[in-house]
């Protein structure tokens, strides 16, 4: 028999290449080496450290599966593998670099001009500059149909009004570098994108404070008061609410990939402290209720991981169908978060301190849970697959 590895239990490595090896390794030691010593002062004091993107440009982690423009061109399964050492570390962390390579770089590459894919992509993948992609709204979050913001054309350009919530990366530096931002054209009642400029006049992103989940990434609402926008602002490519949907699927991939380091992270810190902690004179490893949450919530991982990686090859051949997302998504999110709050059960007090980490990472999966469509949104896009019903609609 081959050798059961508890970290790897069904043996994933046998499914990466090389190169994907590699790119985990380097990933993994930048992630361990330069953002964990960073990740409580950041959690404590909700400041965002604005290097984080430009040392992730450095080694390519930013954009990583766009050819050319600067970027890595590497696989599905390599971004993956980047979203799952970088969760390992925080949520937060993951949020930040998804939003600027799943949310900005990629409707950027697929719908944007030539000229915009030069302007933006180098930039965005050195991580000289920082993007936000506006969806969610104060009356629309899971039903982006209903938004109210508007764009008008107006004779050589645009004029956005409305308002984004709940955005990431937005209050980066006032006001992100670029912010893609989705609104309904008044001329034909179609959603397109557009990419907004930091400085722009009527523009403001104020940070939301005070958040009890992804503390170490910046969150915000974007204000757009008679925002007028050059005729290129518009990215052509976008015909409809489809196109911001399809830049959800990239994101929402890696979030599957990504969860899953969150939680095998809470799984190795709580087997750790499993093996040390003495009561009733033995280690509390030792009982059979510690036993079975750890063997169940490693059972998730390694689940979760072969899914995930089933569906970047997928991805990398296009046979993927975005319900297939939704099943990891919903699933990997839902797990990592039921056996992270299970897991921290056997820190005992311990649990309260964030110097334990597992904490942290149980308040994060409250919310990697949420965004980019709730636990629940997916259950109903699988319905609406198994069904051919959508519950969701009127
Ligand atoms: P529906 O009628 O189903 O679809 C409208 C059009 O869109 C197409 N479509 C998709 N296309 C590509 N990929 C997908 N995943 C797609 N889903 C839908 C669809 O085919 C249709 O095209 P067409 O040509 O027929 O017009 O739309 P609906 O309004 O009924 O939507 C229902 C629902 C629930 C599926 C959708 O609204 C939804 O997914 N809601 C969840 C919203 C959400 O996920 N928001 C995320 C905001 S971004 C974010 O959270 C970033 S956090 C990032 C971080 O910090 O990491
Ligand atoms: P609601 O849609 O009001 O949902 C509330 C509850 O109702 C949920 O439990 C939901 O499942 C349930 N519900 C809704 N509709 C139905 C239905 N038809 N059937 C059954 N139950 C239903 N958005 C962006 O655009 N860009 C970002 O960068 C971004 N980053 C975020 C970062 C953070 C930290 C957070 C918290 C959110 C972020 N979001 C972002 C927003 C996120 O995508 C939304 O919060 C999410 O889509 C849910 O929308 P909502 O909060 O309006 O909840």
């Amino acid at each position: 028999f081959a050798k059961f590895d508890w970290e790897d239990p069904l043996n994933m490595d046998s499914l990466l290449t090389e190169e994907e090896k590699a790119i985990r390794e380097s990933a993994n030691a930048y992630c361990q080496e330069q953002l964990m010593p960073r990740v409580l002062h950041g959690w404590r004091t909700e400041e965002f450290d604005p290097a984080v993107i430009p040392e992730m440009g450095a080694i390519g982690l930013l954009g990583p599966t766009i050819q050319g423009y600067g970027c890595a061109g590497v696989s599905n399964v390599a971004y993956g593998l980047i979203a799952r050492e970088i969760e390992r570390v925080d949520s937060g962390y993951r949020s930040t670099a998804s939003v600027q390579s799943s949310l900005v770089m990629h409707p950027i590459y697929e719908f944007g001009s030539e000229a915009q894919k030069e302007k933006y992509l180098p930039r965005l993948a050195r991580g000289e500059i920082i993007g936000a992609f506006g969806l969610t709204e104060p009356n629309h979050g899971s039903d982006p149909a209903g938004m109210e913001t508007t764009a008008k054309d107006v004779d050589g350009g645009f004029i956005i009004n409305g308002s984004k919530t709940w955005i990431s990366n937005a209050p980066v530096a006032q006001v992100p570098d670029v912010h893609v931002i989705w609104a309904r054209c008044k001329w034909d009642n179609k959603v397109r994108g557009f990419l907004l400029e930091k400085g722009a006049q009527g523009l403001s992103a104020p940070p939301i404070k005070n958040k009890v989940s992804l503390r170490v990434s910046l969150t915000g609402s974007i204000f757009m008061d008679h925002v007028r926008v050059p005729q290129d602002a518009l990215l052509p490519g976008t015909k409809g609410l489809g196109s911001a949907f399809s830049c959800l699927n990239s994101a929402r991939y890696g979030i599957s990939w990504g969860v899953m380091g969150a939680l095998e992270d809470c799984v190795a810190r709580a087997r750790s402290y499993a093996l040390e902690r003495h009561q009733f004179q033995r280690p509390i490893a030792s009982f059979q209720l510690i036993q079975k949450k750890l063997a169940e919530a490693q059972s998730e991982v390694a689940i979760g991981l072969l899914a995930s990686l089933q569906i970047g090859r997928l991805k990398d051949q296009g046979l993927l169908a975005p319900e297939m997302v939704s099943l990891v998504k919903k699933n990997n999110c839902g797990k990592a978060l039921q056996h992270a709050r299970s897991v921290l059960d056997i820190l005992g007090g311990n649990a309260a301190s964030d110097e334990y980490h597992i904490a942290r990472h149980a308040s994060n999966l409250q919310i990697t849970n949420t965004y980019e469509g709730t636990n629940d949104v997916h259950a109903l896009i699988l319905g609406k697959a198994i069904t051919g019903i959508p519950a969701f609609a009127n």
